[in-house]
């Protein structure tokens, strides 16, 4: 028998505290059943893992979220990196290995580090201010860009933009409603940006579009890879930054830590993705019957994996609900893992690491001076919120 639970991981109470509900998932069993959508759900460590490994029994091309494309029509044209499977899948996130190759990410050290060193610096001169729209969202929205390059006007569209998709992947509920009808003036405005006139000759848009040239790739193809970038790129930094800033502020023991060893930066980053994981759910569905934990779930399920659950579960992590930055945690799945693993890691890694490092040379204390506001989405947690003190080292 699987456990059947009676859970909304997509309502205000869950994003509010998801913690108890987490547990709830992992103490019933390997797999459970969630009534009110119809789905299985996996939220171990040890389950989550071996399913986003097991890219033959659980497809992504029919959909990562809720809905299933062989029942339901896409609500946009499917990603050609997120909602495919092998052989298509391996094309084109070739192409993007190579957009994201490990030279290209080393030609931005720089520039990101003077980026992230000039921020720092304007808000210590503020001295207060609100870390989302100041720094979370800021940062990203300078540098990403202009490594794909995009031009300057409009860049914030990018938010709710990638506020929409992200809420897309979860139910038809109020909050997706909500962030549709704020993205709907900007739609047309991202489309274009993913066209080979609208992007510098020198960025990532421009190397993917190199590819249509070359013949490999239709043009269109190379639109919904663009596409892909500026959908997937800017929401998920920004909440990964707010989650290192968070926890920084909170655990003043590990901003001391990282103060005295700034080459800690990039172990405080990926810490923060594994404690606030800010893709905290993604989908799969079964495409054979498949057997977790001795029970058999039928061809055509979609199954919810709880990414975030699995960053806290207790069976594979020490205390696991604390930051700890000389923690060795590499082996968290805030970026996923396998053949769908983040492909931007890279670039995400690169941002918290600049960011924090700068933090660490230049600042002595990081103090939260008013309450967080949460921010609700279906898949991204964060805040909207998070009003703080800098004092200068
Ligand atoms: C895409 C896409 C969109 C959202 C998220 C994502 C986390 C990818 O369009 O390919 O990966």
């Amino acid at each position: 028998m699987i456990p059947a639970l009676d859970i909304d991981p997509f309502c205000q109470a869950f994003f509010d505290d998801p913690y108890p509900a987490h547990a709830a998932l992992r103490d019933a069993g390997p797999v459970v059943y969630l009534p009110r959508y119809d789905i299985h759900a996996v939220a171990r460590y040890e389950d989550v893992r071996a399913m986003l490994l097991d890219w033959n029994s659980y497809s992504s091309a029919r959909g990562v979220g809720l809905s299933d494309f062989a029942k339901e029509k896409p609500w946009r044209l499917p990603s050609l990196l997120l909602e495919t499977d092998p052989p298509l899948h391996d094309r084109t996130r070739g192409l993007m290995d190579k957009v994201l190759s490990p030279a290209a990410i080393r030609a931005l050290r720089e520039p990101f580090a003077r980026a992230a060193d000039a921020l720092i610096d304007r808000l210590l001169a503020c001295g207060s201010f609100d870390a989302v729209p100041d720094l979370a969202e800021a940062y990203p929205l300078t540098v990403f860009p202009d490594a794909v390059g995009m031009p300057a006007e409009n860049r914030r569209f990018l938010l709710p933009y990638g506020n929409m998709v992200f809420n897309s992947f979860g139910p038809r509920n109020a909050f997706f409603d909500a962030a549709v009808a704020d993205a709907e003036p900007v739609l047309a405005w991202v489309q274009a940006q993913s066209r080979k006139e609208a992007l510098s000759s020198t960025g990532f848009g421009a190397v993917i579009h190199a590819a249509a040239d070359e013949g490999t790739f239709t043009r269109a193809e190379a639109e919904v890879l663009v596409r892909s970038l500026l959908t997937a790129g800017v929401d998920t930094t920004v909440n990964g930054l707010c989650a290192a800033v968070y926890c920084l502020a909170r655990w003043p023991a590990s901003f001391e830590q990282l103060r005295a060893d700034p080459a800690l930066a990039r172990a405080a980053f990926e810490e923060a993705v594994r404690l606030e994981s800010p893709v905290q759910t993604f989908f799969r569905t079964t495409a054979r019957a498949v057997t977790i934990g001795g029970e058999t779930i039928q061809e055509g399920s979609k199954v919810l994996m709880f990414l975030g659950a699995a960053n806290r579960d207790p069976r594979r992590w020490e205390r696991p609900d604390d930051y700890d930055i000389t923690r060795r945690n590499a082996a968290h799945v805030g970026f996923g893992t396998g053949i769908h693993g983040c492909v931007g890691a890279v670039l995400a890694r690169l941002e918290g690491e600049v960011v924090l490092a700068a933090l660490a040379r230049k600042v002595a204390g990081i103090e939260i001076t008013a309450q967080p506001k949460r921010r609700y989405n279906n898949t991204l947690r964060g805040l909207s919120s998070l009003p703080v003190r800098l004092t200068p080292a």
